[in-house]
């Protein structure tokens, strides 16, 4: 595997930085390092995580690394220069801290043209609700990486139906446990099972809107 796999793999931030530099001064794509090399690293942290070769302390120094390469990828993913498409509020469900995937998320949906309002990690269902009303939001996304947080998107759902805001503003569920099943279980309107499909979905979902 590459140097960027291993850097993010071995949590090094330095040399994730110092190869995604490489990688895009040699023209690779912004979006297949991501696809090809980070994600499959922070696959390998995962399963070394489940059987115990690494623990939380390495989790971080690889998110890390993943977040020192990201630095450099971001802008290249959100300059598109394309039109407003509609207006996203994003956050991670309450009770979850993982925000690199939500953070991919909004990258892609601000390069595909939407406008994003990111509310960060651990959101509550009130906080969502707010930031719809405040911005006159036409979507809003939600991101679960726990199995324990993931019921809390059932909860969005029916806040932002008991603040009337549906069907005007539609919801899109996503994270690595999520599943199409999962959304049409807690009535999600849509479900991206990686960032580059959540701008598709997106897009989408806006479609109909304007129908
Ligand atoms: C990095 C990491 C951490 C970091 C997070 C740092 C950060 N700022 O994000 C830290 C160290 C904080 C962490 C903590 C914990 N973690 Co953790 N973590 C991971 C790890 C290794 C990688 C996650 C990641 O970033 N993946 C890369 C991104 C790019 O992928 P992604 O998030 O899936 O996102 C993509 C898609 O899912 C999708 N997507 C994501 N969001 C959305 C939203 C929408 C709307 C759409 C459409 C699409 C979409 O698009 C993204 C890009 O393509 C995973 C293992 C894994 N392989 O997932 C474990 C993992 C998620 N963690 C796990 C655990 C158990 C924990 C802890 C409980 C550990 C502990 N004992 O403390 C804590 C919980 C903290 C909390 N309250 O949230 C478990 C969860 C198991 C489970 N069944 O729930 C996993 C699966 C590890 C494992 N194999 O056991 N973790």
């Amino acid at each position: 595997m590459s140097d960027l796999y291993d850097a993010v793999l071995n949590g090094d931030a330095k040399a994730a930085a110092e190869a995604t530099r490489k990688a895009l001064e040699g023209g690779a794509a912004a979006l297949e390092l991501v696809q090809r090399e980070m994600v499959p690293a922070m696959d390998e942290v995962g399963r070394r995580f489940e059987c115990e070769d690494y623990f939380v302390p390495e989790l971080l120094l690889s998110a890390r690394a993943m977040k020192a390469a990201l630095a450099l990828i971001r802008p290249l993913l959100t300059a598109s220069g394309a039109q407003p498409a509609g207006r996203v509020v994003i956050g991670t469900v309450k009770g979850d801290l993982h925000d690199i995937g939500k953070n991919l998320v909004a990258s892609l949906l601000e390069g595909g043209g939407f406008e994003v309002i990111d509310l960060g990690a651990d959101v509550s269902p009130d906080r969502f609700v707010e930031a719809v009303r405040a911005n006159a939001a036409n979507l809003v996304c939600v991101s679960a990486l726990l199995t324990v947080t993931m019921p809390g998107m059932k909860t969005v759902v029916q806040a932002m139906d008991a603040a009337g805001l549906r069907p005007r503003t539609k919801v899109m569920v996503g994270g690595a446990p999520v599943t199409q099943r999962f959304a049409d279980e807690i009535g999600a309107d849509g479900y991206g099972e990686n960032a580059a499909v959540a701008v598709a979905i997106a897009r989408k979902l806006m479609a109909a809107q304007a129908a």
